[in-house]
């Protein structure tokens, strides 16, 4: 029989909860079964409590038991890297990308600006891929992409074939991004971490996978966050449901009939 997943996340700020006008510092996600969530607990409060952009005095962590029936299992995207050898280098790529995937000059153009004056964004930015307009009516709040995570096996089992990039980060990141892509509404992520220090980033689609840039942004800024350019004229309410409430699970298909998927 199959144990039930659960849902874990955390979100921090330094100043007050968000909705109090708080700074946005970390956030994590992950699934896992009941005898593991100590653990998990654990991890995402170390994250919330060690990190670059600030002091959490506000720390929230939710769990909650999912349904196995309501869980999407996807598999991760590809992964590749791009070279770069500064931020002009890095954004010109990044836009390249997105334009080859159909997304107009003016969607790319709002997106590298909105992404260049986030410093306290929480969720990600909704852009509309043909006017470039932005479409979310969530301020700083955003729509955060949430419950979703590799099975373990899946993770052992990639982290096997990818030893240099394993890191907690990069986990997140494929998860969140193949979670975004999976929806048939989203044209493309484009994503840099907030993070001073750390400047690599990504586009991600479903067809091209998730494709790693150097130096999207200088180190030491704060500005960064995600854009999901969407397709035009689609239900936002139905896509920002699934980006918040649909669980995901990274698996890859051999594994559906694994025990404790
Ligand atoms: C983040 O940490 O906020 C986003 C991470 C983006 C890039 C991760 C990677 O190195 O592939």
């Amino acid at each position: 029989m199959l144990n039930n997943l659960y849902s874990i996340r955390m979100r921090g700020a330094e100043g007050g909860p968000h909705e109090h006008g708080g700074r946005h510092i970390s956030g994590g996600e992950r699934l896992g079964q009941k005898e593991e969530l100590q653990e998990l607990a654990k991890e995402l409060l170390d994250k919330s409590l060690h990190h670059s952009r600030g002091d959490c005095d506000f720390i929230q962590i939710v769990i909650e038991k999912l349904m196995d029936d309501e869980i999407q299992r996807i598999s991760p995207l590809p992964i590749s890297s791009e070279q770069a050898q500064n931020v002009k280098e890095g954004r010109k790529i990044a836009m390249s990308l997105l334009a080859s995937l159909g997304i107009s000059d003016e969607a790319i153009k709002n997106g590298i600006e909105f992404l260049k004056q986030s410093t306290h964004q929480r969720g990600a930015i909704i852009v509309d891929s043909q006017t470039g307009q932005r479409l979310d009516n969530r301020g700083l709040k955003g729509v955060r992409a949430s419950r979703m995570d590799w099975s373990k096996e899946s993770w052992e089992k990639w982290s096997k074939s990818h030893a240099p990039l394993i890191s907690p980060r990069i986990r997140e990141a494929i998860a969140l991004a193949s979670k975004v892509t999976a929806s048939p509404y989203t044209v493309a992520e484009l994503c840099w971490s907030d993070d001073l220090e750390y400047t690599t980033g990504y586009v991600a689609s479903s067809s091209k996978g998730y494709i790693r840039i150097p130096h999207l942004k200088n180190n030491g800024e704060d500005c960064g966050g995600r854009i999901f350019f969407i397709k035009h004229n689609i239900s936002l309410d139905d896509y920002i449901t699934y980006m918040e409430t649909t669980p995901v699970c990274i698996s890859y298909e051999d594994e559906a009939d694994m025990k404790g998927l």
